[in-house]
């Protein structure tokens, strides 16, 4: 056996009870109530002295000097100098990401229930919805698209953009680019805590947002989750983001090297990324290969440290079925999961629970976080158990309807008057009766 300096501690499924399978699984636990007492003094902070306040956290946390903690459109030419051929990449992302959004909007319905009873449904976006864009370690433009062209496509009238500037008291021009692209009223100029804070309640001359979306380290997540919570601002949230992770199944029919920067792919966003490698029924030989481009890739790549920490904390199976993966893997409920096996369309029945599945060895989940059209911002910690990805759906409300005629109120309305009675409400069983109905 080679005597890698990057090892992913590894199991064999056959060896481990039931019970030991969520420990191995267990994401590392995250300390919500230091991160709390550290957040709210911010928000606070913010909504009581608004753009002040955000200029002090940008000396503070992004240590640049703002004059103002707000862009608004439109926005300078000379704020979005971007190489040619970048923007054809993004425009070409744009489009993907529109076409497959589209997609997702659903034709209002209407059905006849009964005989003169008429329930419809219609959608509407929502008015304005803040997007927070991550600065940190990496500048990630893409989340931009990810969140703003659903918005687009829902038709939301008002997108407000917040994102950290970089030292020198600047936005990246592709966002900018990209805000100019989608329409953004205004860009924040703040990160973390403060950004969801200053989306939350407002800035002079920016009102409030409705509903907060986008990734962020763990103050923004704790931001999010406060606001959402406080009646004042009446504002809702994606979903809870956590670090990145992703699951990858491999077969005998693998390619190691793109297995290991699959995983890696992942665990270079930050030193709480996960990854998880199920090695279904490898050969000695097979696994040993796959672990030499893990450990090969891991110390090669320009995110090295970040991936040699983040690798700590993943894991490998080896089991002896399919079946098996995918049992493992439904546990755990991967953001991304990555299908390395012969016929890798088949097993698309078995998954139950993952933010978004890249079937076969030419998909790589780099494709989707940039450009293929599927969105990047996904459940992760677990919740792809109960939440979907942010989708056009996550930008718009359903609105229903009735509309009944006088034959259909004579129809249903005595089983109407028997139930509000049964619940002891009479001024509804009254509502029904005033129309004439008699039982
Ligand atoms: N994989 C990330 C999204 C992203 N990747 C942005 C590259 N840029 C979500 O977990
Ligand atoms: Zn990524």
């Amino acid at each position: 056996m080679v005597n890698y300096e990057v090892r992913v501690p590894t199991y064999k499924a056959s060896a481990v009870s039931p019970s030991e399978r969520e420990r191995i699984l267990a994401r590392p636990i995250q300390d919500t109530q230091n991160i709390r007492k550290i957040v709210e003094p911010i928000i606070d902070d913010v909504k009581a002295r608004g753009e002040k306040a955000l200029i002090e956290c940008a000396a503070k946390f992004e240590k640049a000097e703002l004059k103002s903690a707000v862009m608004k459109a439109p926005f300078n030419e000379s704020l979005m100098k971007v190489d040619p051929r970048i923007r054809e990449d993004i425009d070409i992302a744009y489009n993907n990401i529109y076409a497959f959004h589209s997609a997702q909007l659903r034709p209002n319905i209407s059905v006849e229930t009964m005989r003169g009873v008429v329930c419809q449904r219609m959608s509407r976006p929502i008015e304005r919805v803040g997007l927070y864009i991550p600065g940190g370690t990496a500048v990630l433009p893409s989340t931009a698209l990810m969140l703003g062209v659903p918005a687009k496509v829902a038709g939301c009238p008002h997108i407000v953009i917040s994102t950290p500037v970089r030292k020198d008291g600047t936005v990246a021009p592709e966002i900018v680019y990209i805000a100019h692209k989608l329409g953004a009223e205004q860009i924040i100029l703040a990160g973390g805590a403060q950004a969801v804070a200053a989306m939350a309640y407002g800035l002079p001359g920016i009102p409030k947002v409705n509903k907060i979306f986008g990734p962020g380290n763990q103050f923004v997540t704790a931001a999010k989750m406060h606001v959402q919570n406080d009646y004042g601002a009446l504002v809702a949230i994606d979903l809870p983001a956590g670090p990145s992770e992703v699951l990858v199944i491999v077969d005998e029919s693998c390619n190691a090297e793109s297995v290991a920067l699959d995983l890696l792919s992942q665990a270079e966003h930050g030193l709480d990324s996960q990854i998880v490698l199920i090695a279904v029924a490898l050969t000695d030989e097979q696994f040993d290969q796959v672990e030499a481009a893990i450990n090969h890739h891991a110390l090669r790549l320009s995110r090295s440290s970040i991936i040699q920490h983040a690798i700590k904390k993943s894991v490998i199976i080896r089991t002896d079925s399919t079946d098996e993966a995918f049992e493992w893997s439904n546990l755990y409920g991967p953001e991304h999961l990555v299908l390395h096996l012969k016929n890798a369309s088949s097993y698309l029945p078995k998954i139950n629970n993952a933010g978004s599945v890249f079937v076969g060895p030419w998909s790589p989940v780099s494709m989707g976080d940039y450009a293929s059209g599927t969105n990047h911002t996904l459940p992760t910690y677990g919740y792809a158990s109960s939440y979907s990805g942010v989708n056009t759906d996550s930008f718009l409300k359903y609105i229903t309807t009735q509309e009944l005629t006088e034959e259909g109120i004579q129809r249903l309305g005595p089983s109407v008057i028997r139930l509000a009675e049964l619940e002891g409400l009479t001024a509804h069983a009254d509502a029904v009766r005033v129309r004439g109905v008699k039982l």
